[in-house]
């Protein structure tokens, strides 16, 4: 019988790898002060999350095993998921930079803290090396090798793309919603979100067993990315719709002039005087502004029509985890796993 990890079991592997970490720091003679930096980095921000994302790692390797894990296979599946976790850092802290963000995970944004301001740009450059470093101590002769070196490299890229278009589709100055456009939306949430967080866990679980074929990750992928796309429309209505207190963080999507899901429901819907409305407001770092475009969207009922998309949504992943073919090595409960954790999610 599998067995799924807790919270408590998988931040207790943490220590260890903070420790494998720094000591690999002081190989090269970091001097004291830039230790104790990289030190308060690491244990901001990979922590005080979730950690869905790295949890899923040993849940799914302990699904295809179809057993609980040894301490040495949770231990490197675990290790595996903070490595998405480190990889989720890096983008967060440089996420919030990018996007004029308050709060992450109920904090003030890395960025924001005493004391930080620009040096969190190589804090998040150091966050991605510390997957590398981590990798070349836990995993250098393991069969898999270049495989899990090639599958970060290529994450990184697809989320990397992803959030150029995010960023050069939200211009700060110029507000055009003939931008817009669903496709548009696609591209941007499959890239920026969907292969980082969900592909990414369990194209890792199928390398650690050395049981990934060019199939089963095809079939994964065929799953996990419409999955990670009904995520970010999650994360998008939640942007608006959710509260400071459930999500960690301060809704900036509006004022960013952000091509998220609910600015595309609206223009769908609009009549010509709301429309002029959306673009006399969108877009403007300006609370009054906001205001008016949050209660516009009230007028238009989205939250109503997200749960309709929800349900709509869901109900398509559903059939498609039915038709899984498992003979290729997958379990259709690690899909399952995952849509239940995020299915009605409100953080
Ligand atoms: C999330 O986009 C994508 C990445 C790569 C962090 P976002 O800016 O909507 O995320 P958040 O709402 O958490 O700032
Ligand atoms: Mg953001
Ligand atoms: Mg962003
Ligand atoms: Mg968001």
């Amino acid at each position: 019988m599998a067995q799924k990890t807790t919270l408590q079991e998988f931040e207790s592997v943490f220590p260890k790898l903070e420790e494998a970490l720094l000591e690999h720091a002081r190989s090269y003679k970091l001097p004291a002060k830039e230790l104790e930096w990289y030190k308060r980095s690491l244990e901001t921000n990979p922590l005080g999350g979730k950690c869905n994302r790295g949890m899923s790692v040993p849940d799914s390797v302990s699904l295809l095993l179809g057993k609980a894990l040894s301490e040495d296979e949770y231990f490197h599946a675990a290790t595996l998921g903070w490595m998405t976790e480190l990889l989720q850092a890096f983008f967060l802290v440089s996420d919030d930079i990018m996007d004029s963000s308050i709060t992450r995970r109920g904090k003030p944004c890395w960025y924001r803290q005493e004391g930080v301001g620009m040096v969190a740009i190589n804090d998040a450059f150091m966050l991605e090396s510390a997957i590398y470093t981590l990798l070349k101590k836990y995993f250098r002769s393991h069969p898999a090798y270049v495989d899990l070196l090639e599958l970060f490299h290529e994450v990184t890229y697809q989320t990397e793309i992803g959030q150029l278009c995010d960023l050069l589709t939200a211009p700060e100055d110029t507000v055009n919603l003939d931008n817009f456009s669903m496709d548009k939306y696609r591209f941007i949430v499959v890239y920026k979100t969907a292969y980082y967080s969900f592909y990414l866990p369990v194209a890792l679980a199928l390398h650690q067993l050395n049981i990934a074929t060019p199939q089963n990750l095809k079939q994964a992928e065929d799953i996990l990315i419409p999955l990670g796309e009904y995520f970010q429309v999650q994360d998008d209505y939640l942007d608006n719709f959710g509260l400071p207190e459930h999500i960690g963080k301060i809704g900036t999507d509006i004022m960013d002039n952000k091509c998220s899901w609910l600015v595309n429901q609206a223009l769908a819907i609009v009549t010509p005087e709301q429309r002029k409305i959306l673009e006399e407001n969108y877009g403007r770092k300006n609370k009054d502004n906001e205001a008016v475009i949050k209660k516009l969207y009230d007028d238009l009922k989205l939250e109503q029509r997200y749960q309709e998309y929800e349900e709509k949504v869901v109900g398509e992943i559903r059939q498609k985890i039915a038709q899984i073919d498992e003979s290729e090595g997958l379990k259709k409960e690690i899909f399952e796993a995952f849509l239940g954790k995020i299915y009605k999610r409100s953080k």
